[in-house]
């Protein structure tokens, strides 16, 4: 087998979701953690867009994360992180989707933003989104933990390492986890209890010393 060669960076989120989907199907891949302030010059040569994920399998050169997400569950279909049905693949997909557009993306521009009115429609915006996640983890209770039912897929994987990182969002910014959304908390109990998310876990702490550390240097 080609070996799997990740380039990585510990607090990234997107990273963090190809991390979670090799410790799912107990692939080893050598992982190399980048600089993002001062990137190595092979890492620079080979990466298109210059950021991570970036993942190399033989001859296959892969950047962002979603793909990489679909590629691994493609090319290693063991422990499937897809639904076999169409229309159930579609769902995780626009959940994928949905983590992209509504949650990362307004939290990139909260970390950028100069604006106080601004910040408050980001935060907002990403509260809506959660409640959004709520209203469908409530809709499907009793019928398995996770977003689509009783199996762990892509879905969760993309969302999940946002939600990994909130109590840091919240220490650093005006966002507040609704206290009354207890099904996303549930959700969110349910993969944190997962072998291989443990395996990957950082706990608040270390997020936010590791920020401080980033933001100061
Ligand atoms: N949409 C991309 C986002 C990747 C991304 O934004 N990565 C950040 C770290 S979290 C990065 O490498 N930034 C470096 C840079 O932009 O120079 C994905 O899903 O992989």
């Amino acid at each position: 087998m080609d070996r799997l060669r990740l380039y990585t960076f510990k607090l990234c989120p997107f990273a963090h979701r190809v991390r979670l989907a090799l410790a799912e199907k107990r692939l080893l891949a050598e992982q190399i953690e980048i600089d993002l302030k001062n990137k190595p010059a092979d890492f620079k040569a080979l990466s298109p867009d210059g950021r991570v994920p970036l993942l190399v399998h033989g001859p296959a050169k892969l950047w962002e994360s979603a793909v990489i997400l679909e590629y691994l569950e493609e090319a290693f279909p063991q422990q499937s992180l897809m639904p076999s049905q169409p229309a159930a693949r579609a769902k995780a997909r626009l959940w994928m989707e949905f983590a992209n557009a509504r949650l990362f993306a307004p939290t990139h521009r909260l970390i950028f933003a100069k604006d106080d009115a601004l910040r408050r429609e980001l935060v907002a915006e990403m509260v809506g989104s959660v409640r959004a996640l709520e209203a469908a983890v409530t809709e499907r209770s009793g019928d398995g933990s996770y977003l689509l039912g009783d199996q762990f897929t892509l879905a969760d994987i993309a969302l999940y390492p946002w939600f990994e990182q909130a109590a840091t969002l919240a220490r650093f910014s005006a966002f507040r986890m609704p206290a009354d959304c207890r099904g996303v908390a549930k959700w969110c109990e349910a993969i944190a209890r997962r072998p291989a998310v443990q395996s990957c876990a950082r706990s608040d702490d270390w997020y936010t010393e590791s920020y401080q550390r980033y933001f100061a240097a």
